[in-house]
């Protein structure tokens, strides 16, 4: 049976158990158990830590996983990945000390980094000709350089929050990450089908989640001007209104266009505008 590891508790626990039930797969809670059964697909659920879900993917223990890419790259893990999910967007980045001279990552040559990622911030360092001492720290990263223990920070930053409060300022990133579906490489070929509905199913709510449906009522004379300014999936749909001379035209558009169309369409005299949320969108 195909085995989906999500992680058991933390950033992405909320967001992976929401978008399996969006995807019409009901994950039978049992937070304490290791491994669930699932209603509305075929499939079991592996509770896992983020951290470990790599190398349980590699070896085949779980099929196909909810996680952070930062952790794919910093162990190094030869899986595939299928879908960014849009969710728990951070960027790993590296920090100093507020006020310290920092012209590009060559500053850093000779000094102390501390992180929790040595692998992906060697990489990054032999990349760029720069050598520095690593220490590897597991949590409580930013306090490092206020503490005496390096020189510098490489660490996730989403608000960039904890670096503030630390006296920290962020110089370069590393990398984006967010959460992803990666699957292990065999399984994409014994469970194919499966996999690819779950990705399907995915894709449908994504695409619903980053787009949103819109009406609104707009002079006849005024439509045409009106089709143009709207992204629309093959062509807006058309409906005459009671009032003479007007109709109501029928959209979708993506989430990131948003604010620019409705201001154009405004200006082009549209009026009663509505938007409404879209559940899942299969094109
Ligand atoms: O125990 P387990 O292995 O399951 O996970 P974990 O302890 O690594 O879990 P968790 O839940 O903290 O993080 C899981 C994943 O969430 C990470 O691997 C990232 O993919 C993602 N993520 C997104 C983040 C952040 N944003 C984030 N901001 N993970 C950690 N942080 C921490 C960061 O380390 C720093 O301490 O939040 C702090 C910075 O946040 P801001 O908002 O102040 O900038």
């Amino acid at each position: 049976m195909l085995k989906i590891a999500i992680q058991k508790s933390g950033r992405l626990f909320t967001d992976s158990i929401n978008l399996l039930k969006d995807c019409g797969i009901k994950v039978n809670n049992g937070k304490d158990q290791l491994k669930v059964a699932v209603s509305g697909f075929d499939a079991e659920v592996l509770f896992l830590r983020n951290s470990d879900i790599p190398r349980y993917l590699e070896d085949g223990v779980a099929d196909i996983a909810i996680i952070g890419e930062n952790v794919i790259t910093e162990k190094q893990a030869d899986v595939a990945i299928l879908e960014k999910l849009g969710f728990s967007k951070c960027r790993l980045s590296l920090a100093i000390p507020k006020g310290h001279n920092y012209q590009d990552i060559t500053s850093l040559d000779g000094k102390k980094i501390a992180t929790s990622y040595p692998n992906t911030l060697t990489d990054f360092l032999n990349r760029h000709g720069v050598s520095a001492s690593i220490h590897r720290i597991s949590g409580s990263v930013e306090i490092a350089p206020n503490i005496g223990l390096a020189d510098a920070i490489c660490d996730l930053v989403s608000s960039g929050s904890t670096l503030f409060k630390n006296g920290l300022e962020e110089k370069d990133i590393i990398l984006k990450s967010e959460a992803c579906l990666a699957a292990n490489k065999k399984s994409l070929e014994i469970y194919g089908a499966q996999i690819s509905e779950l990705q399907f199913r995915i894709q449908a709510v994504l695409k619903g989640r980053n787009n949103k449906y819109i009406l609104f009522n707009i002079p006849n004379d005024k439509i045409e001007e009106a089709s143009k300014i709207l992204p629309v999936l093959k062509s807006a749909t058309i409906l005459p209104l009671m009032a003479e001379g007007w109709s109501s035209l029928h959209s979708v558009i993506s989430e990131e266009d948003f604010w620019e169309v409705i201001g154009k369409l405004k200006v082009c005299g549209a009026e009663g505008i509505l938007v409404v949320p879209i559940e899942k969108m299969v094109i």
